[in-house]
């Protein structure tokens, strides 16, 4: 791969994989800034999967002929390069999912359904996105337990002091809660609530789909019982994610969808399941999809998550710098410290919508909207954000183009 480890990134040479960035959007370059919600992808991802389907495509796991051998090698390789990612003790633990949202729906059916029941806690957060809240909310209200949300403070942060308070509702069985906010970047306190969670006897699942791109990550160390993740969050392509869980607790498990590749031996009087990971991943999977999963995988271990997180947090703390300058702008988020690079802000007195139009209209790229964390925006008091988020190929010309296309709202709309 043509990519040199740096200890230090260095964004501009990076920038030079991505085709995106020679191309014009309304006659500009774009500043892209919007990574949080899915990031752009590299020469190298792109060729892997070009590689891949010109030179080893096949069904996977089905054929003994050589094509179907090299798919199943591409496949099960990218297995592997997951299963490092998150130091999982093994790969039969990794089961690939179309999205991160797939693999927490998995947990909240496959676990959740079968192990809830009336006197039981769930537990998520305020900051959830929709794809971790709404799954258990969900399983909750289906085996009659107990649905409660960990408050956060006034600057983003979980208030792990609400935490007795839940415990008194009941059996505490399930803890959610992602690693890094979508919305406002906000570093959770995992390790610390699946220590609480397991004094009582409880799961925790983590949502690392934010979390994935840009920092190490280490189940064994987490201590959690399921991880998911994402790779287009990571400049791998859509359509692919991954669900790490226990061999346990996932052996233990019924399926979650059922058909081909699931099963061991089907007849009308009985059918069994597979074995893992295979239990989990019925009908033909996203077989390019893993390769380039894999090869976004190698390319962002290669830039290294160090300097990923060194980079980020530059910017970040430039990026609110700058904004702290405009007396009409408020963020929202806690400090730099404990914070990914996303910054949520508002224009006083302009819709967040009207905002990203005119920074449209300057070619930057931003999200406005509630990004998938509605019950978060009720708790700000807002119904919108304009949400900037940074990934390694971001440059600090573009937070300076936010910041002159920001002014340039308040002036034309304010
Ligand atoms: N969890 C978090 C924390 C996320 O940010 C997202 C996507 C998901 C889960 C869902 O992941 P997917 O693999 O199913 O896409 N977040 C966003 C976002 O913030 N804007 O668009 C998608």
């Amino acid at each position: 791969m043509a990519v040199a480890t740096h200890s230090k990134l260095d964004a501009e040479r990076l920038r030079t994989d991505f085709a995106v960035f020679e191309e014009l959007v309304n006659g500009k370059p774009v500043a892209y800034l919007d990574s949080a919600a899915s990031t752009q992808k590299p020469r190298q991802v792109l060729d892997a999967m070009r590689d891949f389907y010109e030179h080893s495509y096949a069904n996977v796991h089905r054929g003994v002929y050589r094509l179907a051998e090299r798919a199943t090698t591409g496949y099960e390789g990218a297995r592997r390069k997951v299963a490092s990612y998150v130091n999982a003790p093994s790969e039969r633990e990794v089961i690939f999912t179309r999205s991160a949202t797939e693999a927490l729906n998995l947990v909240a059916y496959a676990w959740g359904l079968d192990n809830l029941e009336e006197g039981d806690v769930v537990v998520v957060t305020d900051l959830e996105h929709h794809s971790s809240f709404v799954p258990w909310q969900y399983a909750a209200g289906r085996t009659g337990a107990t649905f409660c949300v960990i408050p956060i403070d006034e600057g983003g942060e979980l208030r792990l002091d609400a935490l007795d308070e839940i415990e008194r509702q009941g059996n505490v069985k399930v803890v959610a809660s992602n690693l890094v906010s979508n919305t406002l970047g906000t570093v959770n306190p995992v390790q610390a609530l699946a220590a609480w969670a397991h004094e009582r006897g409880a799961i925790m699942v983590v949502d690392a789909a934010q979390a994935a791109p840009h920092r190490h990550l280490d189940v064994q160390a987490l201590d959690c019982e399921f991880l998911a993740l994402s790779s287009h969050k990571m400049c791998g392509p859509s359509g692919i994610g991954a669900l790490w869980g226990r061999r346990e607790l996932l052996e233990a498990m019924s399926p979650f969808n059922l058909g081909g590749e699931m099963i061991r031996s089907v007849s009308a009087e009985r059918t069994t399941w597979n074995e893992l990971p295979y239990k989990f991943e019925a009908g033909t999977p996203a077989i390019a999809e893993a390769v380039g999963f894999g090869a976004a995988i190698d390319y962002v271990s290669e830039v290294g998550l160090g300097a990923i997180e060194q980079h980020e947090r530059g910017l970040l703390e430039y990026t609110l710098g700058r904004l702290g300058e405009l007396p009409w702008i408020d963020t929202y988020g806690p400090p730099p410290e404990r914070r990914a690079g996303i910054v949520s802000l508002n224009v006083e007195g302009v819709h967040p919508h009207d905002v990203a139009q005119v920074l449209d209209w300057e070619g930057v790229a931003v999200r406005a909207g509630h990004h998938c964390t509605q019950p978060l925006m009720t708790k700000l008091g807002v119904s919108a954000t304009i949400r900037a988020s940074f990934y390694l190929y971001s440059i600090q010309e573009e937070v300076d183009r936010l910041v002159e296309g920001l002014v340039k709202a308040k002036t034309s709309l304010g």
